[in-house]
């Protein structure tokens, strides 16, 4: 079937920010879009109805780091790659594990081959190589794959960062082989993204935006940001790499954000986003929503019977109140957890939605200055 393509429709005249669709075997993508984050499989706490009708996601994230350790590639191939499993058949990108094998692994040690570590399950000693995953990630199935990159911490010297975004970069040309060399598994396209790293150092950032362009893929990622350093930075590398990518493919910025990190990022000419902010911070009783931030557990929202967002349409937000949520918290009932990460989702997809209508009426850059106040309102 057909490789990933990238419409851009239009860029506004005001700011960087471009509205899109993106075309894959399993469905459109409108751009900018926000990806919910499930991680094993599964967006935690909701169910893939609940997903499509509720949320309105058209596409979400899969880990091939859990994946594999769990229920490993054998049970997702018998049943005929990740969509058949789940039962979610519109577009999954999985990442590569680049991240999470650094963050979450035991004992990882990085050599030129790749990365030795323990499973943060049982214990046992794996190791990823950029071969083995792009292995791993078709018989996962994607639809978008993610290069295996290494993650630096922040801060990182310039001389480790340096060694790091080197090992990327030939990692990646072995990823570009193996997938070159293995066909598709499930008669659709598996497309693959690399992934710009480079820590905080500008020339850095641009020898390696450089070389992520030069292999001239259907869609680019920009890593290593949101890892700790302040916004201002994020935002200042997030727009370097922005102004190197090519304009006519997918710009997707990894693990961000807040709703107005976001915003910020999409008026540098960032197209895809993911995070786990809206489903975790939501399992915590953090609520965003379209008139500022609400910690639902507060006792102040104890007898506020009014619905917990109106300003946009989604059957729970609209539905259940303020006070019934507080109380679904406070009591401990896991349909708190699922009410909550319902709503926040809805949110982030409704904010990009209003989002790319605003690009196309060139609207866009004072209503995110405005929108932005609000959202960093804590109510
Ligand atoms: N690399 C990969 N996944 C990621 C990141 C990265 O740098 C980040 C950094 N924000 C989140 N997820 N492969």
């Amino acid at each position: 079937m057909a490789s990933l393509e990238f419409i851009l429709e239009h860029t506004d005249s005001n700011s960087k920010a471009r509205a899109g669709t993106i075309t894959t075997d399993h469905g459109n993508i409108k751009t900018p879009i926000f990806m919910p984050v499930g991680t094993v499989g599964s967006v935690k706490a909701v169910n893939q109805q609940q997903l499509k009708n509720d949320v309105n996601a058209q596409i979400i994230l899969g880990n091939t780091y859990h994946l594999y350790l769990r229920p490993g590639t054998d049970v997702l191939e018998a049943a005929g790659g990740l969509h058949q499993f789940n039962g979610w058949h519109k577009p999954i990108l999985t990442d590569s594990g680049g991240y999470q094998v650094f963050s979450l692994a035991a004992n990882r040690k990085i050599t030129e081959e790749g990365v030795l570590f323990q499973s943060h399950i049982d214990g046992s000693k794996h190791l990823f190589t950029p071969e083995k995953v792009m292995d791993i990630e078709r018989s996962i199935g994607a639809d978008i794959i993610m290069a295996f990159d290494e993650c630096p911490p922040y801060p990182s010297d310039y001389t480790y960062a340096k060694k790091s975004m080197e090992l990327t970069h030939r990692w990646l040309d072995r990823c570009f082989n193996q997938i070159h060399e293995t066909p598709d598994k499930y008669g659709y396209t598996q497309n693959l993204f690399p992934i710009v790293q480079g820590s905080t150092y500008k020339d850095l950032r641009t020898a390696s935006s450089e070389y992520i362009a030069s292999k001239n893929a259907v869609g680019n990622a920009i890593g290593g940001l949101s890892v700790g350093e302040s916004e201002e930075l994020m935002y200042e590398f997030s727009a370097l790499c922005c102004d190197i990518l090519p304009a006519d493919k997918p710009r997707y910025l990894m693990g961000v954000g807040t709703p107005w990190n976001i915003l910020e990022n999409i008026a540098l000419g960032v197209d895809m986003f993911d995070c786990v902010m809206p489903t975790r911070n939501g399992r915590n009783g953090m609520l965003f929503t379209s008139k500022g931030i609400i910690n639902i557990r507060n006792k102040k929202w104890a007898t506020d019977f009014s619905p917990i967002d109106t300003g946009f349409t989604c059957e729970t937000s609209n539905y259940y109140s303020k006070a019934y949520l507080r109380h679904l918290f406070v009591a401990g009932e896991i349909l708190a957890l699922q009410l909550a990460s319902i709503h926040n989702l809805a949110f982030y997809l409704w904010l990009v939605g209003e989002a790319r209508q605003h690009i196309i009426n060139n609207t866009f850059n004072n209503w995110k200055n405005e929108m932005i106040k609000i959202l960093k309102t804590r109510l």
